[in-house]
């Protein structure tokens, strides 16, 4: 008899403070990608980030979902990537199509298996996009991610700095593109941020309910939100620091996040440099 494929599990963690993700405003954005002009990429990188509010319009993102969907419910029975929460796991054989997709925590590395999602992560403008943030360097995403929250359920993302899960050497410039498929709202978990903090360089993460920046050192900070209507996104620095807070709402909120850098930018070969800068678990530091 032949075993059934190990599944991926994320066990969960405990509730955050709500004082972690109390915005006092929203970003600062354009329509379409054709308004990006020298004061918004002056913005970028003086504030690290911008939000471009209609990227892709709806039958882009209807395409991007319906590839989503399929990845999920398993017609590419090839892909694996596939990270559930762990109380669904005993029920999953049992989902249909929309309370499967309320198990998913996250899904990565998709795009060579689903052409849709490609399309969205190489689209001609957001490529050209993320060549001028990243100072006229031709691009290469090196990460394709989908984060579900779901009604009521979906967790938190606590704050941390993207540039502390990469291995490029301090200094590389990388661009993290964050894209709502869903209405994405203060309720519900939309992206919040510290405009301008990125420009602080590394902070020390700690193992707590993530990997992720003390919650101390966000307390007290003025934070910003991004709600976004589905196919609206953020461009971000892979050093600002940004979180998620729980969806406390009815309402799904399903994104894609990319990451990209510069094609001829090398990677470290461990994480050895990255942990001396952003700190590891098994540090003598408490939090
Ligand atoms: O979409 C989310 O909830 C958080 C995404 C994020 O910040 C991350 O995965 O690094």
């Amino acid at each position: 008899m032949s075993e059934a494929p190990s599944l991926l599990i994320d066990p969960g963690a405990d509730m955050h403070a709500p004082e972690l993700y109390q915005p006092v405003g929203a970003g600062f954005g354009v329509e379409h990608f054709e308004d990006i002009g020298p004061a918004e990429i002056e913005h970028y990188h003086e504030q690290g980030y911008l939000i471009v509010r209609q990227a892709f319009n709806p039958a882009e993102v209807r395409d991007a979902l319906q590839g989503l969907v399929d990845l999920i419910m398993g017609k590419n029975p090839e892909f694996t990537s596939i990270m559930f929460e762990a109380k669904a796991q005993a029920i999953l054989p049992t989902l249909g199509v929309e309370a499967r997709q309320d198990a998913v925590r996250k899904i990565m590395f998709f795009v060579e298996h689903e052409p849709r999602l490609k399309a969205i992560s190489h689209h001609p403008q957001l490529i050209q996009a993320v060549h001028t943030l990243l100072g006229a360097r031709a691009p290469q995403m090196f990460q394709d991610m989908a984060l579900i929250k779901p009604p009521r359920l979906g967790r938190e993302k606590p704050w941390h700095q993207d540039n502390a899960y990469f291995n490029y050497p301090l200094g590389t410039p990388v661009v993290g593109v964050w894209i709502a498929l869903d209405e994405a709202t203060i309720e519900n978990g939309c992206m919040q941020f510290l405009p301008g903090q990125h420009k602080i360089g590394p902070r020390i993460h700690f193992q707590r309910r993530d990997w992720q920046i003390c919650d101390t050192d966000i307390l007290g900070q003025r934070s910003v939100a991004a709600p976004l209507k589905p196919g609206g996104l953020l461009f971000f620095n892979g050093l600002l620091p940004h979180g998620t807070p729980h969806n406390s709402s009815e309402k799904r909120r399903r994104a894609l996040q990319f990451h990209y850098a510069p094609a001829d930018a090398a990677q470290n070969p461990d994480s050895e440099e990255r942990l001396k800068h952003f700190g590891s678990e098994g540090k003598d530091v408490t939090c």
